[in-house]
């Protein structure tokens, strides 16, 4: 046993059970899932997809990817599904492999008005490798269609990304599918963030609207580190190949080995997350996003949010980071994070991002945040740091987090 890991586990699980997570992109997998992921799976090489693998031994695992992808399918409306990829952005470097040369234009959010570096940002290779042209937010922080069909018509990008890691409004997906369609580009669904969400049945599904979609699992969908892109019905009407080309991008495009250990803790979190009981807690999640955001502005605070679960705060000229640390000391997480029009930068951010998913995860609800919005507040406020300190701890130990 390497002692020196054991004990570092050990603190990091003291720590996630002794602090509240509030980041929006976190929460707690079932054991079912995290014993999949430990598990003998991890030992085994499978290049290539069911029925097609470039070595042998690999019949148990053509069961679980199979598995997997009817279970991933059925859950999200799609036609096609490959859950190979290793994570997030990866699977969006797959889709812009499968769809666009280098030096081809793209169309993404900006990642300082909400969006994502894989979405075009310029140090992204997505950013590098292909003509990046963005949008942002109106003052509100909200996305005007209006414009992105502007500029999309300007400049005609192939493939149009529609999704966000920090924007608390909703994505009026079918509006998103007329500007694609007014250029006859790709429009990809990057639903990380709220797959949870979608699975639970409590956020528009975008598959009716998009041609492809691609998510994370770890997110609100509370399952392993990895990701799926997915191909709807659109489009493989748009493209009859577009299947291939995806698979053929994920592998041998962009990766060797599936982690088949992932891959199979994905089949578990896709049934978990078509349960009832996960419908119940997507809503719930709603919910207490929605009881946060109101108890911060009754504590006086500028909240911008929110229809998901997600809600972003404006702390003052960039002073995110500096609020975000002041909160880890007294055990709420948070991270720093550009707002709508913010006059920092990201690395010196003005707001903090905050999301239920996690605390939801534990059985809290509106009454419980309704008490950590007073508590946020009240740092804010230069209250006593010990003592609310403690009373984050008291709330902690009232939920633990799953086993
Ligand atoms: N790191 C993810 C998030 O926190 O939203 C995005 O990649």
């Amino acid at each position: 046993m390497d002692n020196l890991i054991v004990n570092l586990v050990e603190k990091e699980r003291k720590r996630q059970e002794e602090t509240l997570s509030l980041i929006p992109s976190e929460n707690y997998a079932s054991k079912a899932v995290r014993d999949a992921v430990g598990s003998v799976l991890a030992n085994k090489y499978s290049e290539g997809y069911p029925g097609r693998r470039y070595y042998q031994g690999n019949s148990v695992m053509d069961e679980i990817e199979n598995l997997a992808i009817e279970r991933g399918k059925k859950l999200f409306k799609l036609e096609h599904m490959n859950v190979q990829p290793y994570s997030g952005s990866p699977a969006n470097l797959a889709v812009l492999m499968a769809l666009v040369e280098p030096g081809e234009k793209i169309c993404g959010m900006e990642l300082s008005s909400g969006g994502h570096l894989t979405h075009g940002h310029k140090v992204s290779v997505t950013g590098k490798w292909f003509k990046s042209v963005q949008y942002g937010v109106n003052k509100e922080g909200r996305i005007d269609c209006d414009e992105v069909l502007d500029l999309v018509k300007k400049e005609s990008p192939k493939v149009i990304f529609a999704g966000t890691t920090a924007y608390p409004w909703a994505i009026d997906w079918k509006k998103f599918s007329k500007i694609a369609e007014s250029v006859d580009a790709f429009l990809v669904a990057d639903i990380s963030h709220i797959s949870g969400l979608v699975a639970g049945g409590v956020v528009e599904n975008p598959a009716d609207y998009v041609h492809i979609v691609t998510s994370t699992t770890h997110k609100s969908l509370r399952g392993p580190r990895g990701a799926f892109i997915g191909v709807t019905n659109n489009g493989l009407e748009k493209d009859e190949s577009l299947a291939v080309k995806i698979d053929r991008a994920v592998f041998p495009g962009l990766q060797g080995g599936p982690h088949m250990n992932t891959i199979s803790a994905m089949a578990i979190c896709f049934e978990e997350a078509g349960s009832h009981e996960f419908a119940i807690y997507a809503k719930q999640i709603l919910k207490n996003a929605k009881a946060l955001a109101e108890e911060l502005r009754a504590g006086g605070l500028k909240v911008f949010g929110t229809d998901n679960h997600l809600l972003l705060l404006d702390v003052g000229l960039e002073k995110g980071r500096e609020t975000a640390l002041k909160l880890e000391n007294v055990g709420i997480v948070v991270n720093a994070n550009t707002i709508p029009g913010d006059a920092g930068s990201a690395m010196k951010p003005s707001g903090i991002r905050l999301g239920t998913p996690a605390v939801t995860t534990r059985g809290m609800k509106e009454a419980e945040m309704k008490k950590i919005g007073k508590l946020i507040v009240r740092v804010f406020a230069g209250d006593n740091l010990d003592k609310i300190k403690s009373e984050v701890l008291s709330i902690c130990h009232t939920y633990p987090c799953p086993n």
